[in-house]
């Protein structure tokens, strides 16, 4: 018997650079994608854990249909909670990991109506491991898009946007276990890419 998720999900790798010609679109690749509880443990149980990975990798786990870039159409609008843990000796990676990943294919990380979860990363970094959720939207207008397009098409109110993105905030925050005096931020892709690389400035903070 096989228990279905309630979306197809794709787990991607990032490879580290080998050398200096090495671009972003050589490295991301595409592994497997899988719909049930019982393919998601035969992929979990024959993969590296995070904890073996050399730096500069990354594990995405992303609905099916959407690449884990800000290019993506899904992406585009969107942005990240994220929380970066700079002690990499004393946490378990491993852990945190899974229960993030469990928490998006078992879509605890936000009302079935929000359809703000895009996917979960984790990258390896020599000064720490982040862990990420992108969302589809940063609660802000979309250029170019008319008053209550705040949420691609939900018609939706800045406000309303900005509390269902806080909502998945508190909810990650507690699935990373983390303290009430550390900080879990959001920060749009666009900001990111912009600033060539994921440490824009937050927005939001929970
Ligand atoms: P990162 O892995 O998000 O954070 O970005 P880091 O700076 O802590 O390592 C590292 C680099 O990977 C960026 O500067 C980009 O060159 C590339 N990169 C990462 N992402 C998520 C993307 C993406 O979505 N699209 C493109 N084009 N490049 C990306």
């Amino acid at each position: 018997v096989k228990h279905p998720l309630s979306n197809r999900w794709t787990l991607w790798f990032t490879k580290p650079a080998s050398g200096k010609g090495d671009n972003w679109n050589d490295l991301l690749k595409e592994v497997i994608t899988f719909e049930s509880v019982e393919e998601f443990w035969g992929v979990y149980n024959n993969i590296a854990p995070v904890s073996d990975l050399a730096l500069k990798s990354d594990y995405h786990l992303f609905k099916e249909g959407v690449r884990p870039e800000w290019e993506d159409p899904q992406n585009k609008h969107g942005g990240k909670w994220s929380y970066q843990f700079k002690d990499k000796r004393s946490v378990n990676i491993d852990e945190l990991w899974l229960h993030t990943m469990l928490a998006a294919i078992g879509e605890t990380l936000e009302d079935e109506e929000d359809g703000e979860v895009m996917g979960v990363v984790v990258n390896v970094r020599k000064a720490f491991y982040r862990i990420g959720v992108w969302t589809r939207t940063t609660g802000r207008h979309i250029p170019g898009r008319g008053d209550g397009d705040i949420a691609g098409g939900k018609g939706r109110s800045a406000e309303k946007g900005k509390e269902i993105l806080m909502a998945i905030g508190r909810r990650f925050k507690a699935v990373l276990k983390l303290p009430p005096n550390e900080m879990l931020e959001f920060s749009g892709h666009t900001d990111s890419a912009h600033s060539g690389s994921t440490r824009a400035k937050a927005k939001m903070v929970v």
